[in-house]
């Protein structure tokens, strides 16, 4: 068995970083007041003393093997200094508001809108034009999808980073994302973009060098002269894409040598026990918080850490790496965050918000990977009882972080319904399993959705899926079938998903084309950037024609449109939905409705109940007094009410009908 740390501080490893910070203060302050100012300088330093033994800790665990960690916590605090000192004051009043109020983030007022510039609005100029639409739709919040400059050729959608330096030029320039970021400010509104910080392109131009035969590149990335080692590897590595690129190593001619390849044969996984990538990747994130970057979302965070006889993934490494990113980061840019993406199992995923032996600041948001997954489970079964045990079991993030939640993006959906959770409610695990995919491929008797599968493994069986919400939700069937009741029921579907998640807690995150109900790109295979991916299927280009149609009731365009921007609304009213309370699902006694309260230490109770039956349904309204509320009120609903609808002491939902309730 390979051998783990125990990431357990020691009374010896506290003073050692207690000696390590009284050893690097004295000179630091006097040039710290010089170039920030004597205000300033003094709030940088106290941002270092605040992370400062998990930060040294993390730093000593990671790197003592190679190099001495208080001479490269040194060299690194150098490197954000440098970064405070050029820091706009524009960036620096957001910063001072941002530390005064560390939970900005977490407002119900936030809510995510994701897409790719060019596919929706042709380049990063065309996005500053479309800011009207995002504020229409409620967004505060604007990923975009990778904008750097990627490889020629296939790019995985931009995740084969090429420079993390230059913009791509397809889409414009570094001026350009830093107009567009100081827009978005102005908006009362954040950006984030990606940080694949895993991997770089082949055509890197630390690649370059390693390719070129410089030793000193050569160890940016993991490079094996033979197979023995890959192949002691490849032992217990799963693959990420065993269709389109199996194995996880990539023989290279001009390094010969294997390169480690976790995703495609042209991303080379990057070397992170090297501390030299450590500080090339923080001055990564230094340079894009420059340009007004807020949020980075850490592409396959757990990936970065590698440790043989494992699946190489989640490696508690792999946190130290991120909390000591974060750390150095916030040092610098205070009002910067680290939003993970980490799909990985429930019982693991509040990690990545610093959920350890105590809270150790790591990212700030994650993905709730659990609850998308969940709701289409949900949605295929028409049953909302898998769903009350999963997010049961689920950890609740730490009271300074939050969750993104998320119906739709821009990658398949892998279905990790866990065994544990499936046995709880007298379902076997395997077979749900298989029902989902069957159900989602369009393939189960009955199925309203039309998605593809992703990456089937012909031997298990097992394979993920592809399609967007709309699809996936039988807008297509409806509309060819012409039948306004199936028409009904799709679009019912689309928004019932997206009511929990805007009630859920945390940041929901809007997939583009979702909002116009987009059916799937029937012709992604046609575009050679596709690679034979079906993935592009559900990354449509927004279709402004039908974006034309929003305000009209009657168009399935306006129907979506009006009922998400609504939630929006709706859900910036409510001080329970902010992130950092708690959510907690209550069983009910019909088993087609999830039920849950959400709750915010500040607040009062809101309770939300989903109906994910076709008819109408009904719970015994004890829930009511469960869910802690005192003369309910409806706060939001799919159907119009003129008042909380109970009939016989129990609550009525129509199918596919969602209620959120609070104390009147
Ligand atoms: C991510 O996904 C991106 O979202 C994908 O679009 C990229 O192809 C990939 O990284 C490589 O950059 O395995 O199936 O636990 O699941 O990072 C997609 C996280 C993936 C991984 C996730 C990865």
């Amino acid at each position: 068995m390979p051998t783990v740390p125990a990431l357990r501080s020691t009374p010896a490893q506290r003073a050692r970083s207690t000696a390590a910070l009284a050893a690097l203060l004295p000179a630091l302050r006097p040039r710290a007041t010089e170039a920030l100012g004597r205000l300033d300088g003094e709030a940088f330093l106290a941002r270092l003393e605040v992370g400062f033994l998990d930060l040294h800790e993390a730093l000593v665990v990671l790197y003592a093997p190679r190099t001495d960690p208080d001479r490269l916590l040194a060299a690194l605090v150098e490197r954000c200094l440098a970064a405070a000192t050029d820091r706009r004051e524009e960036l620096r009043l957001l910063d001072r508001r941002r530390e005064v109020d560390p939970g900005w983030f977490q407002r119900a007022r936030h809510c995510g809108y994701v897409a790719y510039v060019d596919r929706f609005a042709g380049t990063l100029a065309g996005v500053r034009e479309r800011l009207d639409y995002l504020a229409e739709l409620g967004t505060t919040y604007l990923h975009l999808m990778p904008l750097l400059k990627p490889r020629p050729g296939p790019n995985d959608g931009g995740y084969a980073v090429a420079d993390y330096r230059e913009v791509d030029p397809r889409l414009g320039t570094t001026a350009d994302l830093r107009a567009l970021a100081t827009d978005l400010h102005g908006r009362g509104m954040s950006l984030c973009v990606d940080l694949v910080l895993n991997h770089t392109a082949r055509e890197h131009p630390w690649a370059e060098a390693a390719r070129a035969g410089d030793g000193r590149y050569r160890d940016y990335y993991l490079v094996f002269d033979d197979r023995s080692v890959p192949d002691a590897f490849e032992r217990t590595l799963p693959e990420v894409f065993p269709d389109t690129a199996p194995g996880s190593f990539t023989w290279d001619d001009e390094l010969a040598g294997w390169v480690w390849t976790t995703f495609n044969p042209w991303q080379w996984d990057l070397d992170w026990a090297n501390p030299e990538v450590f500080a090339e990747m923080l001055q990564v994130v230094l340079d894009l918080s420059a340009q007004g970057v807020d949020v980075f979302r850490v592409d396959a965070a757990p990936f970065v850490w590698k440790r043989m006889g494992t699946d190489c993934q989640d490696q508690p490494e792999a946190h130290l790496v991120l909390q000591a990113l974060r750390a150095l980061v916030r040092v610098a840019a205070p009002g910067v965050l680290l939003k993970a993406e980490a799909i990985v199992p429930p019982e693991v995923l509040v990690k990545y918000l610093g959920d350890h032996d105590h809270y150790r600041p790591e990212c700030d948001l994650a993905y709730n990977n659990q609850l998308m997954v969940q709701l289409w489970s949900s949605l295929a079964a028409r049953d909302g009882r898998l769903i009350t045990a999963a997010m049961s079991r689920l950890r609740p993030p730490p009271p300074q972080t939050g969750w993104v939640t998320y119906v739709r993006g821009h990658d398949d959906i892998g279905w990790a319904v866990s065994d544990a959770d499936a046995a709880a409610v007298g379902w076997d695990g395997h077979a749900h399993r298989r029902f989902l995919i069957d159900f989602y491929s369009g393939r189960f008797p009955g199925s309203f959705a039309r998605g593809a599968l992703f990456q089937e493994d012909p031997a298990s069986g097992d394979a993920r899926i592809s399609g967007t919400t709309a699809s996936l939700c039988g807008l297509d069937r409806a509309l060819e079938l012409a039948d306004p009741a199936l028409v009904d029921a799709a679009l019912r579907r689309i928004v019932l998903l997206h009511s929990v998640v805007h009630s859920y807690g945390g940041i929901p995150l809007l997939w583009t084309g979702d909002e116009l109900a987009q059916r799937n790109d029937l012709f992604w295979a046609t575009d050679p950037a596709s690679d034979g991916d079906n993935r592009w299927m559900h990354r449509p280009r927004t279709d402004w024609a039908a974006a034309e149609r929003r305000g009209d009731p009657a168009t399935v365009e306006g129907r979506v449109f009006a009922a998400l921007a609504g939630l929006s609304r709706a859900r910036a009213a409510q001080l329970a939905l902010r992130a950092g309370g708690e959510s907690t699902p209550l069983g009910v006694d019909d088993p087609g409705v999830f039920a849950y309260r959400r709750r915010h230490q500040r607040s009062e109770p809101l309770l939300a109940l989903v109906n994910f039956a076709d008819g109408t349904r009904t719970v015994g309204a004890d829930v009511l007094d469960r869910a802690g509320l005192t003369d309910p009120v409806v706060a939001h609903a799919s159907d119009p009410h003129d008042a909380v609808p109970l009939v016989d002491g129990r609550l009525v939902l129509p199918g596919l009908g969602f209620l959120w309730l609070v104390s009147g």
